[in-house]
């Protein structure tokens, strides 16, 4: 009996787990994906955000030389690394940033989420199926990766993935959707020094992966299952943020899409 009841408990647990949707925020650089994220974990007690780990990109601790009694070790930003000379920064940027990605996406749900009586959803901020499909993408199609170097990507990317097979999968893509030119004018305004340099003309390529992925359906997508993802497109050119008329519209639109 005392198997039977543990066995129970566990097959509970994991119907528990399953319910959970996995839904991820896709959008421009500084559309604003964080604001929006922040405004859906207070909405609703059964969402929950895992955010992107931008912070890790930026301090990657290395050991210069590593002797026992004398460790030297260097933090390196390689986020302005990536930014400052792309073609040689940017394959190992890709390669870490989905590194970090993957385990944002295998957190287990909060406890919380495993007890709601409604619809419990983990959120997560951009996933590895953007780092593949805009961002490296895009960087190979600039000739900032090269093609042993996207061939090396896309191995890894696809072997691994295939390992956590529905583990990862999502079950939807909020588009966070405004015209290149917003995103430049929000990138200005947010100051992170590390994209100072970026260009009208680099947003705008970004742009034309997110419509072709989720919008044209014209990105060529190895993961069948992203083939059928429901996607909900977000008109993000409103400002949101202390408009509470057009955050109560996009929490309604939010919420019947959950459903
Ligand atoms: N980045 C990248 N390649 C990736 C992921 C991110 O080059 N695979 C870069 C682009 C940005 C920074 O990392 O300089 C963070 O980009 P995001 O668009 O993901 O995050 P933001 O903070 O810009 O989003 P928002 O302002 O919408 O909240």
């Amino acid at each position: 009996t005392c198997l039977s009841t543990q066995l129970h408990t566990d097959a509970k647990k994991m119907d528990a787990v399953s319910r959970v949707k996995r839904v991820s925020i896709e959008g421009n650089i500084a559309v604003g994906k964080s604001t929006f994220a922040q405004l859906l974990q207070s909405a609703n007690q059964d969402w929950e955000i895992a955010q992107e780990p931008v912070s890790k990109w930026q301090n990657v601790e290395s050991a210069s030389s590593q002797t026992e009694a004398n460790p030297q070790q260097t933090v390196s930003n390689l986020l302005q690394m990536m930014y400052q000379d792309s073609h040689r920064w940017s394959y190992t940027f890709q390669t870490f940033s989905c590194m970090s990605r993957l385990r944002t996406q295998l957190q287990p749900p909060p406890t919380r989420l495993l007890s709601s009586e409604g619809t419990p959803v983990q959120v997560f901020e951009r996933s590895v199926y953007s780092d593949r499909y805009i961002f490296a993408l895009n960087m190979f199609e600039l000739g900032y990766i090269n093609s042993t170097e996207w061939a090396v990507y896309q191995d890894t990317h696809t072997f691994l993935l295939e390992q956590f097979d529905r583990r990862i999968q999502l079950e939807g893509v909020i588009y966070l959707r405004a015209p290149p030119k917003t995103c430049m004018d929000r990138l200005g305004k947010r100051g992170r020094a590390e994209e100072q340099g970026v260009q009208l003309e680099y947003l705008e390529t970004l742009h034309t992966q997110h419509e072709n992925w989720l919008v044209h359906k014209s990105t060529e997508l190895h993961f069948e299952h992203l083939k059928q993802v429901p996607v909900l497109i977000v008109d993000a050119s409103l400002e949101f943020e202390g408009n509470q008329e057009v955050q109560g519209r996009l929490l309604t639109q939010v919420q019947t899409f959950f459903d």
